[in-house]
């Protein structure tokens, strides 16, 4: 028996079923003892591996093909009608045609399998900014993480009732071949195909796919916006609650951001911080005129190495219960997981990522890939509910309002600690110059300086140029705009260290973002926006750290920055024609800033009134 009588989602799952051919269809309900089972059966397949009940009660591991390990941007396609529409940056496919090239690939493809059928909400079920979506898929290791990063069951059905307006997504894992893999989405159906891969943001569809491809996409038509940010809520010792959100490209430090642990001289005065969300924010235009964010996820899909007791407990502690580990080492002389960067006890017997005996001696930094325990881009999929800084806001239908929009990426030289753009428009330019080298979280060579507007070079569900359009047309719709700033957490010194130390301390310059926010404090006007005077970033109880240090941290290149502004029309000019005025006019106020300054700058260069 269908629990629908909805004739859109009958009629479409028919078409698929018969189309992939499955042994049976599973309907995922979202009780336990459904979720119970389904682990059952993966364990028994070895699908996934129980781990140490005592440790890590309700964890278990999951290992993917080694080929298949994390989003490979350049089988994922946007395809819209005409290739503009998809714009220069996405890749692009005739719909017509790539239907009838997976179709073949789909065809039969579910044969001697089941598929399940898992309706899911992005966002509270029934609030304002709810999305629902229904994900078909052959894989149980999708429906098991599925339950844990969104809101599954059959109330999503009952609030969908006899609505078309929900996003069908097929999976299947098929034959996971590496060459016939395909992530495409069809933004003009509300319709998203993945096929031959299992891994995360490839085959998770109410994440990257749904949440922003599809979503920004939405937005545009709708008037709101999808944003690849994570929201943080700061507590003052006077109780007052501020709400910033921030967009770092992946593996940039979203998670650890929006999860940090106030140093010790911040938790003494009384300051604490919430999460809200750590991946995706939906943003709209509150009554009052402010924007409002939401977290539409309902779980974490957290970087594995580098997490522990010091840089983020709050996620280790996330993931010590009712956690899906994915690619990370398997101890066991324990039962239990390590990844690198854990701590400084690797396993003496140890299973690696890709499932061979591990011995750690052999691990070479220049070679993560082939010799550590644990993937770099190994994963904790976890659910919200056990953070132990879970906003209480995460339960809120109608989010929290914005005060700070942060942009942010890995910048080895250019890009100061912090600086804050002048206006909405420059906020907007400041996004879309966003530049940070690769890292693991997609499949390619690492380490590359590449342009990433607003941590969505991936994520934008049409042309890149638009995208910029509707950042500047919702600038108009916002009264009370959030102010935009941007960070660079990890400027390095001639040896190749970070300089600041991150993590934790990054609320140092949070605090002072929310203070110009706020306007108690003052800044110093550069070529590039406001930077803030050196002794206004807190470092008491820093070691190592001087207002020198901060200076030096604080300091813009202007040749760096001349060189920059070269690459940026280069970058904009392969957007193409889509690109608004205003970002030029961004860009040549820029250049002419940087050139009016003294080459020799590393300063600012007078006071703001
Ligand atoms: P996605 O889930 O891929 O979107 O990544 P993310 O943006 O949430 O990144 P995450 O917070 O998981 O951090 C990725 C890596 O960056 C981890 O190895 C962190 O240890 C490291 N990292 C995070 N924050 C900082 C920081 O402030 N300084 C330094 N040096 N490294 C950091
Ligand atoms: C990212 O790559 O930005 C992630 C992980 O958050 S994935 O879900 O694989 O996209
Ligand atoms: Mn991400």
């Amino acid at each position: 028996m269908n629990p629908t009588n909805n004739q859109h989602v009958l009629n479409w799952l028919n078409e698929m079923a018969a189309m992939t051919k499955p042994d049976n269809i599973v309907w995922i309900d979202g009780s336990e003892e459904q979720v119970a089972a389904l682990r059952k059966e993966a364990l028994a397949s070895g699908e996934i591996i129980q781990l140490n009940q005592e440790k890590l009660p309700g964890c278990y591991l999951h290992r993917t093909t080694w080929d298949d390990v994390a989003r490979v941007e350049g089988r994922t396609f946007i395809c819209t009608k005409t290739k503009e529409d998809a714009g220069n940056i996405n890749n692009w496919m005739d719909p017509a045609e790539c239907r009838a090239k997976l179709t073949k690939l789909y065809t039969g493809c579910m044969k001697g399998r089941t598929m399940y059928v898992i309706p899911y909400s992005m966002s509270i079920v029934g609030s304002p900014f709810a999305k629902y979506g229904i994900e078909l898929t052959d894989s149980i290791y999708v429906v098991l993480n599925m339950e844990i990063m969104t809101r599954v069951g059959f109330n999503v059905l009952e609030a969908l009732g006899d609505s078309s307006d929900f996003i069908k997504g097929l999976h299947s894992k098929a034959t996971l071949d590496a060459e016939n893999r395909y992530i495409v989405h069809f933004p003009e159906d509300d319709t998203i195909w993945s096929i031959n891969s299992n891994y995360g943001g490839n085959v998770l569809l109410g994440k990257k796919c749904f949440a922003l491809r599809i979503a920004s996409y939405l937005g545009r038509k709708e008037g709101w916006m999808a944003e690849h940010m994570l929201i943080l809520g700061v507590t003052y010792p006077d109780g007052t609650k501020k709400y910033v959100t921030a967009a770092f490209p992946s593996a940039c430090g979203k998670t650890n951001l929006a999860m940090l642990i106030p140093p010790e001289v911040f938790q003494k005065q009384g300051y604490k911080i919430e999460t809200v969300g750590d991946d995706i924010a939906w943003l709209r235009v509150g009554s009052d005129g402010r924007l409002w964010a939401v977290n539409p996820e309902n779980g974490f899909f957290g970087v594995a190495p580098g997490t522990n007791e010091k840089s983020n407990p709050n996620a280790l502690h996330t993931c010590m219960k009712d956690t899906i580990f994915t690619n990370v080492c398997l101890n066991t002389d324990t039962n239990t997981v390590w990844w690198e960067g854990l701590d400084n006890n690797p396993p003496v017997h140890a299973i690696n990522w890709k499932g061979q005996p591990w011995d750690y001696h052999t691990y070479d930094k220049a070679d993560k890939v082939n010799t550590s325990g644990a993937h770099p881009n190994s994963r904790f999929t976890a659910k919200a509910t056990n953070c132990p800084c879970l906003s209480p806001a995460f339960y809120e239908p109608n989010g929290v309002p914005v005060d700070a929009i942060i942009f942010g990426g890995r910048r080895a030289r250019t890009a100061p600690l912090v600086y804050q753009s002048t206006s909405w428009q420059n906020g907007t330019f400041v996004g879309s110059i966003m530049a940070s080298e690769t890292t693991a979280a997609a499949a390619g060579a690492v380490g590359v300086v590449r342009r990433d507007p607003m941590a969505m070079r991936p994520f934008v569900g049409y042309n890149m140029g638009d995208y910029w359009a509707h950042w500047l047309e919702m600038g108009l719709k916002i009264p009370h705009p959030p102010k935009i700033f941007n960070v660079n957490w990890f400027r390095t010194d001639d040896e190749g260290n970070f300089i600041w130390p991150g993590f934790g301390d990054n609320l140092r310059v949070v605090l002072w973002i929310l203070a110009r926010c706020a306007g108690k404090v003052d800044a110093d006007i550069t070529p590039i926006g406001y930077l803030p005077k050196a002794e206004d970033i807190c470092i008491d109880g820093l070691e190592g750290i001087t207002l020198d240090t901060v200076r030096d941290l604080l300091s813009v290149d202007t040749a760096a920055w001349l060189e920059d502004v070269e690459n940026i029309k280069e970058f904009y000019a392969q957007v193409g024609d889509h690109v608004p005025q205003a970002m030029y006019d961004e860009l040549a106020a820029l250049e002419a800033r940087l050139k009016a300054a003294d080459p020799q700058l590393r300063m600012p260069v007078c006071p703001a009134p």
